[in-house]
């Protein structure tokens, strides 16, 4: 008998913890389940006739999702009845091209990762062990309540996860300025009177470091009560066409244009700041440079417009600025958070009604112990010296750290939900290196292009199977709500949910580590570890008092806890309860932008992202629901870089970068500013000219094969955007039918 999981079940009949309530085999009815594949975290009804899904709508009694949904949160049933996907563990058998999988026994499996990593470090340190985060770690409860205590137990400096190509800079900055590296503000979407967006395509993402389910109609709100919105961004995205005013901005300039927006506050005596702020005048010096018309020279915006929108926004009656991956995953994208902040900040708008505040959730990881400060440069990594954030190295140095011999070289890998072959620079160039590894594990659901190298896949169960509770998400929740969600489907007879296999792992790997550590520690771990995530999400309400767990049993669409309010300054996480509006390290980066900020040349072209409402990421592209339709995967160019290269519309093209090059369909598209082009990320899943994956599975090519992994922002984060590249045609489309 399993005396964890028996103690589990018992527990979990008590009305205090979240219980399971799953459907029986032959169900008929509904169920409120939850989407959680991105931040919106969208409330569900989930329709079933013997057992099987036949629909899925947004729960309208949702308090914070309001009915809103996707075509991604319908193709979660795709994604539970999808036959490619694992649901025993699997081992390879032989190599690349030639290798098999094979079914084998949970026993084997955890035995083969426990056997292999504490091998490694016995053999040489923990630094021998590399380990990638990927991001549905953000979205799995028991990712959260056991991934972490996993990965912490190993002690290896090699850790890496998809935050360091996202959102490094708005934790840095967040812990610069804040004192906490994920007290991060929120606009007031719903009362805000003006909404000023930089690098963000939330029409598209449904929001970012900000949650926020039903934007277009939140956004239909603000105009109907006569606020506005207004996007920078290269593309004429989704969102800019909704907002009340584009402007087109040179990619990687935005930091430019953001501080001589806070050069025109302080220029015209726009300024009205709280009494918790220091350092206004070192601010003041530090920028005196940055004016309109120098960034209206590295930009593209005019200085005149910088100057129009900026007192727009001072003398709105209420306002929030807003910047997302656009901003963060460019050369300068701590710089351009903190201005963000600074926007916000010296114009009264942080911490007021309709302006950006800070989230009050249930379960507070940032004050009740569970969630550290953030730390920056503790140590670096030993290839090229980049610095940690967090605890966690740059993942654009993870190919070198595989490659390079040496003492603290990585021979062993650990993926948990990602696939950084496809979603990291120079993807490419990592798929040889995990090529090399004397081992590598991977705990995801499906086969890909990451997982493909491994030596043993172990997936966990699914979305629908599984408890749900957002200890992460709601941190950045648009208005304060909670909602527990039990698993809409019973685990399966033989299957193991995530928290289960991070348990597994983490206890048999220590029970073979040679140095052991101290045995108050290890009864210690094993306790956190046997506590199920529901149990956990119970005590954690109880410490919040919020709400209950009770509470949240007899109201699953969720319940609302009010709209944000001003929590300045008491819900600061610095010592002294005030806010540095100069911090040393963003005044020092200012030298870096004043010389590397690229100058436009003639005839240059750059290359940004994009992200279509129904791409997840690097996955999902074998659900036929989300992949029918329109390609989605073409390069997109402005028609007159087409025509200045005598390129025709839907061409194929090679797209060059200083690390490799793609072969990938143009389409024409008058939304992109001149000098810029854009493909998807997530796509080129092919290997060897063979495609992973279903049969409708649309290959595409990998943006991040021409990504650069030398590009970083001071904080570390991958600078995906902005990246030069050339672009020549290779097959000319159809010729025209002539007339
Ligand atoms: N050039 C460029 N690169 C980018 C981006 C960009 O905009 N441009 N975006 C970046 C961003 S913001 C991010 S977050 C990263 C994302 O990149 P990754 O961290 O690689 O995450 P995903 O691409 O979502 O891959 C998720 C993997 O997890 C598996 N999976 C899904 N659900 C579960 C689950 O519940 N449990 C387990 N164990 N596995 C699961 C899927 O099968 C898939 O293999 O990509 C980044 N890369
Ligand atoms: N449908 C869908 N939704 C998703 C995801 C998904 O893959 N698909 N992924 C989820 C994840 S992991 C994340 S992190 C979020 C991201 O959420 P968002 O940040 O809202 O999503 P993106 O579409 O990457 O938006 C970035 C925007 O920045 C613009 N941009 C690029 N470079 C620059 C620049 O230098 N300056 C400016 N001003 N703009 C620039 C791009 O054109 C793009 O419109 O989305 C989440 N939601
Ligand atoms: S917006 Fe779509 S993908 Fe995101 S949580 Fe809602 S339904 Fe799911
Ligand atoms: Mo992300």
């Amino acid at each position: 008998m399993d005396v964890t999981q028996e103690l589990n079940r018992a527990v979990r009949l008590l009305p205090i913890v979240g219980a399971g309530n799953p459907v029986e085999p032959g169900f008929t009815g509904t169920r409120i389940g939850v989407c959680n594949l991105c931040e919106a975290i969208c409330g569900l009804e989930i329709t079933l006739e013997k057992g099987e899904i036949t629909g899925i709508r947004g729960n309208e009694a949702d308090p914070l999702s309001r009915g809103h949904i996707c075509p991604k949160g319908v193709a979660l049933a795709d994604v539970y009845n999808d036959p490619d996907r694992l649901r025993h563990p699997v081992k390879r058998v032989g190599e690349g091209a030639e290798a098999t999988w094979e079914e084998i026994s949970w026993d084997e499996a955890l035995d083969t990762v426990a056997d292999n990593l504490a091998e490694a470090i016995n053999e040489n340190d923990p630094n021998v062990l590399g380990i990638y985060i990927g991001n549905p770690n953000a979205h799995a409860l028991g990712a959260m309540t056991h991934g972490f205590e996993l990965i912490k137990s190993f002690k290896t400096r090699n850790k890496f996860s998809a935050s360091s190509v996202d959102q490094i800079p708005h934790m840095y900055v967040g812990m610069l300025q804040f004192g906490h590296q994920l007290l991060l503000p929120v606009p007031d979407i719903d009362r805000t009177q003006y909404l000023l967006v930089f690098g963000a395509n939330p029409m598209a993402s449904n929001g970012s470091l900000w949650t926020v389910p039903d934007f277009p109609n939140r956004v239909r709100e603000l105009k109907a009560r006569g606020g506005k919105m207004t996007v920078f961004d290269p593309r004429r995205t989704e969102t800019a066409k909704v907002a009340t005013e584009h402007q087109f901005v040179r990619p990687a300039s935005d930091a430019a244009v953001l501080l001589a927006m806070v050069h025109t506050l302080f220029e015209e005596n726009l300024t009205s700041p709280a009494a918790y702020l220091d350092n206004i005048e070192v601010l003041r010096a530090a920028i005196a440079d940055f004016t309109p018309e120098y960034a209206a020279s590295v930009s593209g915006v005019d200085a005149e417009d910088i100057r129009r929108i900026t007192r727009e926004f001072a003398g709105a009656e209420s306002a929030a600025a807003y910047g997302r991956m656009g901003l963060s995953t460019q050369g300068f994208g701590s710089l351009c958070q903190w201005a963000i902040n600074l926007l916000n900040m010296l114009t009264g708008n942080l911490d007021r009604e309709g302006g950006a505040l800070f989230s009050e959730p249930a379960i507070d990881v940032l004050t009740n112990g569970l969630l550290g400060k953030g730390h920056y440069d503790a140590w670096r990594s030993r290839v090229r010296g980049a610095p940690e954030f967090g605890g966690e190295l740059p993942v654009a140095v993870f190919s070198e750290e595989i490659e390079t011999p040496g003492e603290g070289q990585i021979k062993a890998v650990l993926t948990i939900a990602g696939n950084p072959v496809l979603s990291t620079p120079d993807g490419r160039r990592l798929s040889k290196a995990f090529e090399t590894l004397d081992f590598m594990a991977s705990v995801d659901i499906y086969l890909n292009e990451t997982t493909r190298h491994a030596n043993v896949i172990l997936p966990p169960t699914s979305h629908l199977e599984r408890d749900h509770y957002d200890l992460a998400l709601l941190l950045f929740n648009t208005r304060n709500t909670a909602r527990f969600t039990p698993g809409v489907f019973p685990k399966p007879e033989g299957a193991m949910h995530d928290w289960e296999i991070f348990r597994e792992i983490t206890l048999r790997t220590n029970a073979r580590l040679r140095r052991k550590k101290p045995l108050a520690q290890r009864l210690a771990e094993r306790a956190r570890l046997s506590m199920s995530p529901a149990m956990i999400v119970s005590l954690l309400l109880a410490v919040g008092r919020k709400t209950t767990m009770g509470a949240l049993r007899k109201n699953p669409q969720g319940v609302d806890l009010g709209p944000l309010r001003p929590t300045l300054p008491g819900r600061l996480q610095t010592k002294n309860k005030r806010i540095d509006l100069a911090p040393a390290p963003l005044v020092a980066d200012l030298d870096r932008l004043r010389t590397a900020l690229p100058a436009p040349a003639e005839g240059e072209l750059v290359l940004i992202g994009r992200r279509h409402k129904q791409d997840c990421n690097s996955w999902m592209h074998n659900s036929e629901r989300l992949t029918k339709g329109k390609p989605r995967h073409h390069l997109l160019m402005n028609p007159g870089d087409l025509a200045a290269r005598g390129i025709t519309d839907g061409a194929v093209v090679r797209v060059t970068s200083r690390v490799g090059e793609v072969e990938v369909e143009v389409t024409a598209a008058d939304d992109m500013m001149p000098g810029v082009v854009s493909l998807p990320h997530g796509y080129g899943h092919q290997v060897d000219g063979t495609r992973l994956g279903h049969a409708s599975t649309v290959p595409g090519v990998s943006i991040n094969d021409l990504t650069d992994p030398e590009r970083l922002d001071v904080s570390g984060n991958a600078a995906l955007s902005g990246v030069p590249v050339t672009v020549e045609a290779l097959v000319s489309a159809k010729v025209p039918e002539p007339v």
